[in-house]
C-alpha cells in the first residue's frame, strides 16, 4: 500500500508539495495536467516538467488522476478514434516517464455531483453534501452555476468551464446513448488502449459514478458490484481495474463496500478512502475519515483491502474544511492530512498484527526444532531459549 495525496499541479492547488511532504507516510502524489481538455494529447515534455516539479520537492508520482476521457469517446462520435489515438499516445508518454497507474471515469457530462459544497456540520466544519430532492428540482445549467458559485474561485475537478460551456450541446449528443451503448463504448475504449497498457504495464482504474445512480436522465454504469464485475469480466485483463472510491460506491446504501473489494480482488490499483454520513437515502454529507463521524466502518474497509492483498496507491479523499482553511472544496490540506494519518494507523494495525503473528510462528518453529533441542549442544539450546524470550517479549 502506498499512501498518497492528490495534488492538482502548479497554479491550481492551494496545497503545496512542501506541505504534502510533511504528512507522515506520504512520499508520492496523485496528480495530473489539470489544464488539459479531455481528448487532448499530453506531450512527453509536459509530463517531464510535471515530474520534475514533483521530484524536486522530494516526492514521486504514484499515478495520474485523471487522464479524462472525452464525451466523444463516451458517446462514440466520429471523433472518437482520434481521441482514443491521443489517449494511447498519452499513455505511452506516461509509461515512458515511468508512471503506471491512471484513474479515469466514464460518467456522461458531469463527473461527481454535489448540491452543496459547504454544508455546516455541528462542529462548525463545512463539507460537500448531496440532496436528491434538490437535484430533482433544478436543471443542469443551474447545477453548474451553483457549483461555480460555491467553489471558492477554484476550478473543481470534473467541472471545467470549457466543457460545461457546451452543456446543451452535450445533452443533445447523449440523447441516443443508453446504459448499454455507454457500456459498449467503454469496452471499445478499453480494448483499444489494451496494447499500450500491456506494453508499459499501466493499470487503469475506472472511478465509480458519484452518486452511484443516473442523474438528469443521463445513464451511469459504474454504480456497484454487479456493474464493475461485469466490466472486469468484459475486458478480463490485469490492466483493466477499478478505483475503489468508498465515498462514491457508498453514496448508494445498497452497496456493500467490502463485498465490492472482495469481488474485485487483484484488480484495484487505486483506492480513494473516505467516510459519508447518511441523513436519509436521499441525502448524505461527507464526514471526517474516522468511522464514528460517519456511516462507514473504515476499520473493516481497510482490513478487507489488507486481507485481499491490496498493494496499490491509496489516498484520503474529500476532506472537511476545518481550521479556517480556504481551499478547493474537499481538497484542503488539514482534514486530508488527518485522513492520511488515520488511514495509515488502521493499515499499520493490520500489518503489525500480522508481523507479530509471523514472529510467533517463527518462535514456535524454533522451540520445536530438533536443532535447538539437541542434548549435545548446550550452547545452542541456551541461545535458542534466549532468542525466543526476546522475540516473545517484543512481539
Ligand atoms: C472527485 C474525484 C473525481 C475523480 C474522477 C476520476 O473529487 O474523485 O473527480 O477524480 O471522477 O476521473
Amino acid at each position: 500500500m502506498e499512501m498518497t495525496l492528490r495534488w492538482y499541479g502548479p497554479g491550481y492547488d492551494s496545497v503545496t508539495l512542501k506541505q504534502i511532504r510533511q504528512i507522515p507516510g506520504v512520499k508520492n502524489v496523485i496528480t495530473t495536467l489539470f489544464g488539459k481538455q479531455a481528448g487532448e494529447l499530453w506531450l512527453p515534455k509536459e509530463i517531464a516538467e510535471l515530474k520534475k516539479i514533483v521530484n524536486d520537492a522530494g516526492l514521486g508520482i504514484a499515478g495520474i488522476e485523471s487522464v479524462n476521457v472525452s464525451d466523444d469517446i463516451k458517446i462514440g462520435t466520429a471523433k472518437r478514434d482520434e481521441h482514443i489515438d491521443n489517449y494511447i499516445k498519452t499513455l505511452q508518454a506516461l509509461g515512458e516517464a515511468d508512471i503506471h497507474m491512471v484513474c479515469y471515469n466514464f460518467m456522461p457530462v458531469f463527473d461527481w455531483t454535489r448540491t452543496e459544497l459547504a454544508r455546516v456540520r455541528p462542529d462548525g466544519s463545512t463539507v460537500l453534501a448531496y440532496n436528491q430532492d434538490t437535484v430533482d428540482m433544478i436543471d443542469p445549467e443551474h447545477m453548474r452555476e451553483s457549483v461555480e458559485k460555491m467553489s471558492n474561485g477554484f476550478v473543481m475537478p470534473g467541472w471545467e468551464p470549457e466543457r460545461l460551456d457546451r452543456l446543451k450541446e452535450l445533452f443533445e449528443m447523449y440523447r441516443d446513448v443508453d446504459a448499454e451503448k455507454l457500456f459498449d463504448n467503454l469496452v471499445y475504449f478499453l480494448e483499444a488502449i489494451g496494447p499500450v497498457c500491456e506494453k508499459y504495464d499501466i493499470k487503469m482504474g475506472i472511478h465509480p459514478d458519484d452518486p452511484a445512480w443516473p442523474i438528469f436522465g443521463l445513464p451511469r454504469i459504474m454504480t456497484g458490484k454487479d456493474s464493475v464485475t461485469r466490466l472486469l469480466d468484459a475486458v478480463d485483463k490485469p490492466y483493466n481495474g477499478i478505483t475503489l472510491c468508498t465515498g462514491s460506491f457508498g453514496s448508494n446504501q445498497n452497496n456493500d463496500i467490502c463485498e465490492i473489494i472482495k469481488a474485485c480482488r487483484g484488480r484495484i490499483p487505486f483506492a480513494h478512502v473516505r467516510n459519508l454520513k447518511y441523513n436519509s437515502p436521499r441525502d448524505f454529507e461527507e464526514a471526517a475519515h474516522l468511522s464514528s463521524d460517519g456511516s462507514m466502518d473504515m476499520y473493516k474497509i481497510i482490513k478487507t483491502l489488507y486481507d485481499t492483498g491490496f498493494d496499490g496507491a491509496i489516498r484520503p479523499d474529500h476532506g472537511r474544511m476545518i481550521w479556517d482553511e480556504v481551499a478547493m472544496p474537499g481538497y484542503g490540506l488539514y482534514d486530508r492530512a488527518l485522513g492520511a494519518a488515520y488511514l495509515n494507523g488502521l493499515w499499520e494495525a493490520w500489518t503489525s498484527q500480522d508481523s507479530n503473528l509471523l514472529i510467533r510462528y517463527v518462535v514456535t518453529q524454533i522451540l520445536h526444532s530438533r536443532l535447538f533441542l539437541s542434548k549435545n549442544n548446550r550452547l545452542s539450546w541456551q541461545m535458542g531459549n534466549y532468542l525466543c524470550g526476546y522475540l516473545i517479549a517484543f512481539s
